[in-house]
């Protein structure tokens, strides 16, 4: 039995710690994929030893990045259809399970698009912050039907994910106005959405975001301009249900400013979290493959995929 998960699940964790693969759905994707990995090359010799390696490289996986809860989300979708009695039967259920999460996946963002898409008019301009797949299948698909879209897309620091979307959004022939973030509100007058994806969604309707999306909310909410977050059930936390808080995730200050010039500065504290929290009263909706939500509605479709809460299946039984 292996101490150490497969180097694919080493090789997968450390680069969604790098944010070489990062993007929460994209995230769900690659750890799916890891466990497949580990399933089918596994040389395990009995069910246990093949349960215990599986939990060691979901474990693995989720240490990551805790805000992204797209990354749990998927590895329970995994671990609760772990069946059967012989390693051969357990390896064949990892495989299917994997398999059939990523196609939904995929299914479930297609159809989150069309559904965005019905907010967008022909002629409409969105503004955007860092690169969200699924607020981009919104826009794909309001092409797709015919709407002539633009976009402002900001920037977004420290790591410019704006620049995957400006290139996204002109793979689709959408016009592209990158700006700073600091131009947001002188810019926020001329578009008529702001688009948003989510890496988790609180009970209460909070919206998990890149850093900067609330302060984005707030201004769009002074200014007028509705506020739509696209994020398929998978950013639904769970636990929140039950008063838990969602952990924001911090990251090396060598992301922000290079250490020549922090010497330079003199002595100073460099912080970094990835993400804020906007409050609900500052989202007009919601969009999931379920259909759009009023913020504080979300919680209903919680329930529903949910129930009252979940398990923490890649714990060893006795830690549960
Ligand atoms: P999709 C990203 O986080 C952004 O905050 C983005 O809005 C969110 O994930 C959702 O992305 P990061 O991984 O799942 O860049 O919609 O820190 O692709």
């Amino acid at each position: 039995m292996g101490t150490t998960p497969h180097p694919a699940v080493e090789r997968a964790a450390a680069d969604i710690a790098s944010m070489e693969v990062r993007g929460a759905a994209t995230i769900a994707a690659a750890a799916a994929d890891a466990l497949r990995t580990q399933a089918r090359e596994s040389t395990a010799e009995t069910p246990e030893a093949f349960r215990v390696e599986l939990r060691l490289a979901a474990r693995t996986l989720h240490e990551t990045r805790p805000t992204a809860v797209s990354l749990p989300n998927a590895l329970r979708y995994v671990l609760q259809r772990t069946t059967g009695t012989t390693v051969e039967a357990l390896r064949e259920s990892v495989v299917v399970a994997a398999t059939e999460f990523e196609t939904r996946l995929d299914r479930a963002q297609d159809t989150l698009g069309r559904i965005g898409a019905n907010r967008l008019q022909d002629g409409d301009t969105v503004m955007t912050h860092c690169h969200s797949t699924d607020a981009l299948a919104c826009v794909e698909a309001a092409v797709a039907q015919g709407k002539s879209i633009s976009a402002v897309v900001k920037e977004t620091r420290p790591r410019n994910q704006g620049h995957i979307t400006a290139k996204a959004l002109r793979e689709m022939g959408v016009p592209v106005t990158l700006v700073v973030d600091n131009a947001a509100r002188r810019y926020l007058d001329d578009v008529d959405h702001v688009l948003v994806g989510a890496d988790a969604i609180a009970a209460d309707g909070s919206v998990v975001n890149k850093i900067g999306t609330s302060g984005l909310a707030v201004m769009a909410r002074e200014r007028g301009v509705p506020i739509m977050v696209a994020a398929q059930s998978l950013k639904l936390h769970p636990a929140t249900m039950t008063g838990h808080t969602i952990e924001i995730e911090m990251r090396d200050e060598a992301e922000i400013i290079g250490e020549a010039e922090r010497r330079d500065i003199g002595d100073i504290s460099v912080e970094n979290p990835a993400f804020d929290v906007t409050p609900p009263r500052y989202v007009d909706a919601i969009v999931t493959e379920s259909g759009q939500f009023p913020p504080e509605s979300i919680v209903l479709l919680m329930r529903e995929l949910f129930g009252d809460g979940v398990d923490e299946p890649w714990l060893d039984p006795g830690d549960r």
